[in-house]
């Protein structure tokens, strides 16, 4: 088995704390540059994660999670949880779009429709998710609390947003900073 991916990225992030100490391969590949076309070979959507388990290829976290969970007979997720995962989504996907905006040299703090969109479900999504650490959600170390401490840490790592204000947040990253793999699959550290 082998992933394709980016030792930068959430998405990829939360696939490798998923797997933990499990028998695949972490392929970090250059999605700008030299291996792009071997991107669009794996994925016509031309975004990582990609899982390649021999013949079986399997695009997006959310659907690598799932054709992993399968096979570690992990429970399916509750439909809050699957909510839970959206609003993660929707943050990191609305973060991820203004990191590319300003690397591409768009200002990001100009005033525009576009940018105060993402901006604006960033600060709701992460209050939904500040609310629901604060209520308990996140406890454990599950596939929510998976993809929540990879897109937190990811944001704060990019400096994103402001997080000063959302303790539940904030605890949630204290509480699980030791998990298996957590270290080794900082997005401060070299790839590979
Ligand atoms: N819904 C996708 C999102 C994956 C995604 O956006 N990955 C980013 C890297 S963090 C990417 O590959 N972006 C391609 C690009 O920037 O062109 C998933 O969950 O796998």
């Amino acid at each position: 088995m082998e992933l394709l991916g980016s030792a930068a990225s959430p998405f990829v992030r939360r696939i490798r704390l998923l797997l933990g100490e499990r028998d695949c391969v972490f392929r970090g590949i250059d999605i700008y540059g030299a291996d792009r076309e071997a991107l669009r070979q794996a994925n016509p959507t031309m975004k990582i994660p990609v899982l390649i388990d021999d013949d079986q290829t399997v695009l997006d976290s959310r659907v690598i999670a799932r054709y992993l969970s399968a096979q570690m007979d992990l429970a399916p997720l509750s439909w809050a949880q699957e909510n839970q995962l959206t609003v993660i989504d929707g943050a990191t996907d609305s973060a991820f779009l203004l990191l590319s905006a300003s690397r591409s040299g768009i200002d990001i703090g100009q005033d525009m429709p576009f940018i105060q969109r993402q901006q604006e479900r960033i600060a709701a999504c992460v209050a939904s998710m500040d609310a629901q650490a604060e209520q308990g959600a996140f406890q454990e170390w599950n596939y929510p609390a998976i993809c929540a401490y990879a897109s937190l840490d990811w944001m704060l790592f990019r400096e994103l947003f402001d997080f000063a204000s959302f303790p539940g947040l904030l605890a949630l990253r204290e509480r699980h900073q030791h998990q298996p793999m957590v270290a080794e699959t900082d997005p401060r550290q070299p790839a590979d």
